[in-house]
């Protein structure tokens, strides 16, 4: 049996110690690379962070399993056991041009099964975090469950880029009238910021294109906790390796938004 409280407190000492050591890089600048495309940025301090946790996961809990966006981790080939899923710096095009609004997301499952989520905002140092079944925290502060809410007083979290006509919807019969009927859209270049966004209810539902699963895993398990949907663009259930189109939004405007907006565009 695995000591979840020994893992939690592992992961929220680790948590801090490499936000320091992120904040402690502020004065120097990064090494900014490229990856997939010339805005696919990644830097040193990314790699550096990613292997400050390989290091402590490995000396600490040699049987876990680690999956990390820098390749640092391990190559799974499935979902048994211990997983530790890992974005170093989540929201890197704003940790390089703002020094603000990126998160360290983690995600711990077993055997597939949420157990520990976990995203930091390194600049304000604050901890949203949740243990599955036991409920969600803003650092201490136990979050409530989510209320309903009208589409016509939802605040979105949305990226541009859907504007772009794009192979998963036709934002002209879905993404348009959504946001014409919403109160207001919102973008923060961070996955993980804008999931705990959603949890906190600062946004009501956050619709994105194409996260892979070190955006995700830390941010799902929260917002599931308060009572949040995180579902593909069709209303199923994420695939927890793979990629996927997510939406995630407050009970009620979840099915709202698949439902009225979304199944029209596809
Ligand atoms: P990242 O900063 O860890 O790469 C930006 O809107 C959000 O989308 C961030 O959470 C970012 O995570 C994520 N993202 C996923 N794939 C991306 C890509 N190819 N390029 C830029 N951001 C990406
Ligand atoms: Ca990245
Ligand atoms: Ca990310
Ligand atoms: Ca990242």
């Amino acid at each position: 049996m695995a000591n979840w409280t020994l893992i939690d407190k592992h992961a929220k000492a680790w948590l801090q110690e490499a936000g320091k050591r992120i904040i402690s890089t502020f004065a120097t600048a990064p090494e900014v690379m490229t990856k997939s495309n010339p805005d696919d940025l990644v830097t040193n301090i990314d790699q550096e962070t990613e292997q400050f946790f390989t290091k402590k996961i490995r000396a600490t809990f040699s049987d876990h399993h680690i999956l990390g966006e820098e390749g640092f981790g391990d190559d799974l080939a499935g979902l048994s056991g211990i997983i530790w899923i890992i974005d170093p710096i989540d929201g890197t095009t704003n940790f390089v041009h703002q020094q603000r609004n990126f998160m360290i997301s983690i995600g711990i499952y077993e055997n597939g099964n949420p157990k520990l989520g976990y995203v930091y905002d390194v600049v304000y140092q604050e901890l949203y975090h949740a243990k599955a079944g036991e409920g969600a925290y803003w650092n201490e502060k136990k979050l409530p469950p989510l209320d309903e809410v009208p589409v016509e007083k939802a605040l979105i979290g949305i990226n541009s880029t859907w504007l772009i006509s794009n192979r998963l919807i036709d934002p002209k019969t879905s993404l348009i009238p959504l946001v014409n009927d919403a109160r207001g859209t919102r973008s923060y270049g961070s996955a993980a910021l804008e999931f705990v966004f959603v949890a906190t209810g600062r946004l009501d539902a956050y619709i994105t294109m194409r996260l892979s699963p070190w955006d995700f895993a830390g941010g799902k398990i929260i917002v599931e906790e308060v009572g949040g949907k995180v579902t593909n663009l069709k209303g199923e259930p994420l695939n927890i390796l793979g990629k996927n189109p997510i939406v995630v939004a407050k009970p009620g405007l979840h099915e709202i938004i698949i439902q009225k907006y979304l199944s029209k565009g596809m």
